[in-house]
C-alpha cells in the first residue's frame, strides 16, 4: 500500500473491528488516518495501523480505551511491550472467574465500571477473531454465571447484569444475518414464564455465521402463541429454552410435537428443563452442540 494509504473500511476488515468503531477511536482518541491524499477522505497509513492494532488488542484484554489508546499514541511500541495490566477496575467489585481469557476478565471489568462502549468492543472483536461460539463459551458465559453468583451472594449488580445483556444482545443482534431470500425453517423461543433469552440470541448469531437464517420469538412465549408461530411459518426445527425450573412445563414440549404438523426436530434447551423430556424431544447440551444439531436438522 506504500504511497497510497488505507481506507477506513480496508482498516476495519484487517482488524476486524466495525468502521464506526475506528471513527469512535478517531473522534475520541485521535487514533484517525494521518495520510492527507488531496481531492480524497485522508487515508490510514502503515503506522496509523499499528497504532490501531495496538489499541483493538489492548481493549480486547481489557485495558480502558483511553488507557490503550495512551499506549498506541506512543507507537512504534508494539503490544508485546506493553506490560500486563494487574490494577483491578473493579474497585473491590471484581466477579470471581476462576482461570478464563483474557478477553473475559476484560470483559468482566467493564461490566462492573458499566462501560458499554468497552463491552460492546470487546465482544465485537472476540466475535471477529473466533467466532461466535467461542466468543459466547469462553468470554461471555463465564462472566454471565459469575455476575450470577455475585447476584445471588449479595442482591447487588442487578444493573451490571441488565447493562451486560442489553450489550450482548445489541452486539449478537448485529452479526450479519444470511441472505434474507432464504425463509428461516428454524423456531426459537424461550419457555412460558421465561425472560432469559441471551443464549437463544447466541445460537441465531451462530447460526447465521453458519448460514442458517432463524426466526427468534424472544421471550414468555406461551404455548398458544407458540403453536400459531408453527402452524404460520412450519419450521423444520423448534428449539424451546428454560433457564429456570419455574419457567418452563415440559408439557409445553410434549404439546409442539403433538402437533397436526410436528416440526421435524423439537429440541429442549436450558437448564431449566427435567432429565426426562416427553418423548420424541431432544436435548440439546450446549451452544456448540446446538449449532451442529440445528444446521444438520434443516440441510
Ligand atoms: C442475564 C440474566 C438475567 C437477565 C436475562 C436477560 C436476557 N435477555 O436473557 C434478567 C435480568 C432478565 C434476569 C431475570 C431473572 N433472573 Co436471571 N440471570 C441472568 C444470568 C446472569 C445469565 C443468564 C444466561 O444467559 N445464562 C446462560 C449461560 C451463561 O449460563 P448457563 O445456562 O448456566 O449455561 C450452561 C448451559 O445452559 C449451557 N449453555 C450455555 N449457553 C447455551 C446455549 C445453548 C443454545 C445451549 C443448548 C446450551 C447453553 O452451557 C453452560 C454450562 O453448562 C444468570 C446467571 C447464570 N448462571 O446463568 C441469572 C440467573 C439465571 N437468574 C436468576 C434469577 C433468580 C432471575 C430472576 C428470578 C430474578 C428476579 N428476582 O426477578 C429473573 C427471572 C425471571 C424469569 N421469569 O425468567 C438465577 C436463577 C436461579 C435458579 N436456578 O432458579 C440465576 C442463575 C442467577 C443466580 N445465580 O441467582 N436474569
Amino acid at each position: 500500500m506504500a504511497g497510497e494509504g488505507l481506507t477506513a473500511g480496508a482498516v476495519a476488515r484487517r482488524l476486524g473491528v466495525a468502521v464506526t468503531t475506528l471513527r469512535t477511536w478517531h473522534q475520541r482518541y485521535g487514533l484517525g488516518p494521518s495520510e492527507h491524499v488531496p481531492g480524497h477522505h485522508r487515508r490510514y497509513t502503515e503506522q496509523d495501523l499499528d497504532r490501531l492494532q495496538v489499541m483493538r488488542r489492548l481493549t480486547a484484554q481489557g485495558v480502558t480505551p483511553a488507557e490503550a489508546a495512551a499506549w498506541a499514541q506512543r507507537t512504534p511500541l508494539t503490544v508485546d511491550d506493553v506490560p500486563p495490566r494487574q490494577a483491578r477496575d473493579g474497585g473491590g467489585h471484581a466477579i470471581a472467574l476462576g482461570s478464563v481469557e483474557p478477553a473475559a476478565r476484560g470483559l468482566a471489568r467493564a461490566a462492573m465500571r458499566l462501560d458499554a462502549s468497552a463491552m460492546r468492543d470487546i465482544l465485537e472483536m472476540v466475535i471477529a477473531d473466533c467466532g461466535v461460539i467461542r466468543a459466547w463459551e469462553e468470554v461471555a458465559t463465564p462472566v454471565l454465571i459469575g455476575i450470577g453468583e455475585r447476584y445471588e451472594a449479595t442482591k447487588r449488580f442487578v444493573e451490571v447484569e441488565h447493562l451486560i445483556s442489553r450489550t450482548l444482545t445489541e452486539v449478537l443482534g448485529s452479526v450479519r444475518r444470511p441472505d434474507s431470500s432464504v425463509p428461516p425453517k428454524v423456531l426459537l423461543a424461550a419457555a412460558d414464564e421465561e425472560l432469559h433469552t441471551l443464549p437463544l440470541e447466541a445460537l441465531a448469531a451462530a447460526l447465521a455465521e453458519v448460514g442458517v437464517p432463524s426466526r427468534l420469538l424472544g421471550a414468555r412465549v406461551p404455548p398458544t402463541a407458540l403453536a400459531e408461530a408453527i402452524a404460520r411459518t412450519g419450521p423444520v426445527v423448534v428449539v424451546l429454552w428454560s433457564q429456570t425450573p419455574t419457567s418452563s412445563d415440559p408439557d409445553q414440549l410434549g404439546r409442539v410435537t403433538a402437533l397436526p404438523h410436528p416440526p421435524l426436530l423439537t429440541a429442549a434447551a436450558g437448564p431449566g428443563w427435567p432429565a426426562t423430556l416427553p418423548p420424541g424431544v431432544l436435548q440439546l447440551t450446549s451452544l456448540n452442540d446446538a449449532v451442529k444439531t440445528v444446521a444438520a436438522a434443516v440441510r
